[in-house]
């Protein structure tokens, strides 16, 4: 018996706009109208101004721990422009470019990164999920919405972002599964950004790339260059189309890289080369999209300055609706985990100042009783 070859495959990556401000037309042309390419540079340079703010408010303790976004804008705000507003946006917690764009209000971020749970406290028409801390979990999550929205004939899908580290987790493996032998439309969006804390991707998948791990399950899979704004709507479009009309998920690699430090609560001069973070300086995204616009005489000096100043504001009025917003109630941590609150958490809302002591509080004697 002769032996056949059973499965061949090449995995493509698209490229549109490169570093030095080239342009492939063939590619590119109408993909982003000049109004909204513009629309998107001042988005991006916003959420750079952003990062910067919310690091510093952890530097000088008005926050808790923060993960600088900083170098991987393009892929979220590429997704949440490409898709429909009743597309699900199923994020992990580097993705403020995108959620920004759906129209969630920035101070929301600095509200969940200051420990106020009222920073997950999404407007349900936004369509978009709290920011995911544990690893992973969160593509388990697109997939069911993704799943409901198509038992109920609804015509959206979901988006669920992650990073190359998420991809060794039993869940990415889980909701790949499911999500391709049930025919769920879910785009996996993973930000390869070379790095999981201080783990390189080289020792977290074998494969040269991680776009071949979706092969596996049988799901069209592609890689893309994730500072290039235009090939991540490209990408994205294609995958919606494909989720629109087959029902099939996809899994998008985008190549990224982040430029700040894992997290506030990391160093990331101890396990990466300065020359590496220089390579990837020359291939940040903004730098890239304003060289775009300038050749088309789109932007120039006086509006990067003039909106720099707007920017400044914007994040200012920003962190002061954050700080400012009035202390939270003790019993506030009950009110957003459920539509409709379990009755033994309504019991225990009910009684908690007092269930030490175990007492109705009804029955408790007013102040100056007790002092008499
Ligand atoms: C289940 C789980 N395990 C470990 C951690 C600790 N942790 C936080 S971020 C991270 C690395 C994630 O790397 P990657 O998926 O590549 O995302 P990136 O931060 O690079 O975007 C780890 C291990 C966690 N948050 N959750
Ligand atoms: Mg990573």
């Amino acid at each position: 018996m002769p032996i056949s070859s059973v499965f061949e495959t090449t995995i493509e990556r698209i490229s549109i706009l490169e570093p030095d401000g080239s342009f492939d037309e063939s590619l590119g042309a109408g993909l982003i109208p000049d109004d909204d390419a513009v629309q998107l540079y001042r988005h991006m340079m916003l959420c750079r101004q952003f990062d910067e703010i919310a690091f510093k408010l952890q530097r000088s303790g008005r926050m808790g721990t923060y993960p600088e976004n900083r170098g991987q804008e393009a892929t979220s705000l590429g997704a949440a422009y490409a898709l429909n507003k009743s597309d699900w946006l199923v994020t992990c917690y580097r993705e403020n470019a995108g959620l920004f764009w759906r129209g969630l209000p920035m101070e929301k971020i600095l509200l969940h990164w200051m420990g106020d749970e009222r920073g997950n406290h999404i407007d349900p028409d936004l369509h978009i999920t709290p920011l995911a801390i544990p690893i992973g979990t969160q593509m388990l999550h697109a997939v069911g919405l993704a799943w409901a929205d198509k038992y109920r004939g609804e015509s959206s899908l979901s988006c669920t972002f992650f990073g190359d580290g998420a991809t060794s987790e039993g869940d990415f493996h889980e909701a790949m599964n499911f999500a391709a032998n049930l025919e769920i439309p879910t785009i996996f969006f993973c930000q390869n950004n070379g790095w999981a804390i201080s783990v390189p991707t080289k020792i977290q998948c074998s494969a040269p790339t991680i776009a071949q791990r979706a092969l596996a399950y049988g799901m069209r899979t592609i890689q893309v260059d994730g500072n290039d704004i235009f090939a991540v709507v490209k990408a994205v479009q294609n995958a919606a189309d494909h989720a629109r009309k087959t029902s099939q998920p996809s899994f998008i690699e985008a190549t990224t890289y982040r430029l700040g430090d894992h997290t506030t609560a990391d160093d990331a001069r101890r396990y990466r080369d300065s020359d590496e973070v220089d390579s990837w300086q020359e291939r940040d995204p903004i730098i890239r999209l304003r060289k775009y616009l300038e050749k088309r005489d789109l932007w120039d000096e006086s509006r990067q300055s003039a909106m720099l100043v707007e920017a400044e504001k914007t994040v200012s009025d920003v962190v002061k609706r954050a700080e400012e917003i009035e202390t939270p109630t003790q019993s506030d941590m009950f009110d957003s985990m459920f539509a409709t609150m379990p009755e033994n958490l309504k019991a225990q809302r009910r009684t908690m100042r007092t269930s030490s002591l175990g007492q109705d509080p009804s029955q408790l004697p007013t102040p100056n009783t007790a002092r008499a």
